[in-house]
């Protein structure tokens, strides 16, 4: 059965798990924030000034989100939390009426910045926003770059025939849950030559139907992450059950050059909702990384991610272990 076979398999002919979760997790919650918040979770993760970046979505009692930065030497304990707000809702953005969620931080070289891509919520659902910063303080926000309802973004970090490229997931049809599930919710990718006005929009990677544990809704987790071998994208998958939803992880590759083509996805979840922290919280059943951060010497990526809508929480893979993992999984059929 090649379904199992693509796991990988350890000495002793058991499977084993790409990534491990840090034993004290959660690594960060309410109670170890400097002012009073609901939740802290969905960080995006990057390198500044040669410490770990995590801007983290926080959640205030209104049901409203913002960013806070929390800094680390080495990405695991000693957090230096912003006293307040780092990046907050503008109330005279209508595109950020009901705050700020999930961003995901790509260092863009070419243009000496970070690129920070969020979700704002805005009376008429969820839109991509863009906002570009060289300090992590002062944030040049571009406004909305794709209209509702679309969230899961991130910039790739370089440009590719001379255009920047945003994955995305649109949803197409907007009338309540039962018509969001006829089209299904994919990942796209679109292309700009400005980071302004976006075109050449394409499907990436298509939810799955029926049973799969990403059937019908699927969005980018993490920004793309080069190696080597390709682009290794993570993301999320929507199981729906009588219970509720669960989020779990998957793995694709993108081709190194042309990046809006999948060499290979995985058929199978890597990473699911397990431990209380995961399973237990606003949103039950829910891992959800908006960054991950590769530490080049020890080939090992540190990914961090919300658990249940409430904490922040951290595991760790080895990228050659990924790729052998990725690379030994199908093409996908429909491309
Ligand atoms: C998604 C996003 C995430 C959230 C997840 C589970 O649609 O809104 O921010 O973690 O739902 O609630």
């Amino acid at each position: 059965m090649r379904h199992f076979e693509t796991r990988l398999k350890s000495n002793d002919n058991t499977y084993k798990e790409l990534f491990l979760r840090y034993p004290n997790n959660p690594i960060l919650t309410a109670k170890d924030w400097p002012y009073a918040v609901n939740s802290v979770f969905n960080p995006a993760a990057t390198v500044f000034n040669d410490k770990i970046l995590l801007l983290a979505r926080v959640e205030d009692r209104r049901g409203f989100s913002h960013f806070t930065k929390a800094v680390s030497d080495d990405g695991v304990t000693n957090w230096q939390i912003d006293k307040c707000p780092t990046l907050e809702a503008n109330p005279d953005y209508p595109e950020e009426a009901w705050g700020i969620e999930d961003p995901r931080i790509s260092r863009i070289d070419e243009l000496n910045r970070w690129a920070v891509v969020y979700t704002s919520f805005s009376r008429s659902g969820p839109t991509v926003s863009l906002a570009l910063t060289k300090d992590f303080v002062n944030f040049e926000k571009m406004g909305s770059i794709m209209p509702p309802e679309d969230k899961d973004a991130a910039l790739f970090p370089k440009k590719f025939k001379n255009k920047w490229i945003l994955i995305h997931r649109p949803i197409g049809t907007h009338i309540g849950n039962v018509a969001r599930l006829g089209p299904g919710a994919h990942i796209w990718v679109s292309c700009s030559s400005d980071l302004k006005y976006w075109g050449d929009h394409s499907i990436l990677i298509n939810a799955r139907s029926g049973g799969w544990w990403d059937a019908n809704k699927v969005g980018l987790c993490s920004q793309p992450l080069e190696t080597p071998e390709g682009w290794l994208i993570l993301y999320h998958g929507v199981k729906r059950t009588a219970s509720g939803s669960i989020y779990r992880l998957g793995l694709a590759l993108l081709d190194l050059e042309n990046p809006w083509k999948v060499l290979h996805r995985g058929d199978e979840w890597i990473f699911g909702p397990e431990e209380s922290y995961e399973r237990e919280g606003d949103v039950r059943d829910v891992v959800f990384p908006c960054g991950w951060v590769l530490d080049k010497p020890s080939g090992k990526v540190k990914m961090y991610y919300g658990g249940a809508d409430t904490c922040i929480a951290l595991a760790t893979a080895s990228v050659s272990d990924l790729l052998e993992y990725i690379k030994s999984c199908p093409a996908p059929k429909d491309q």
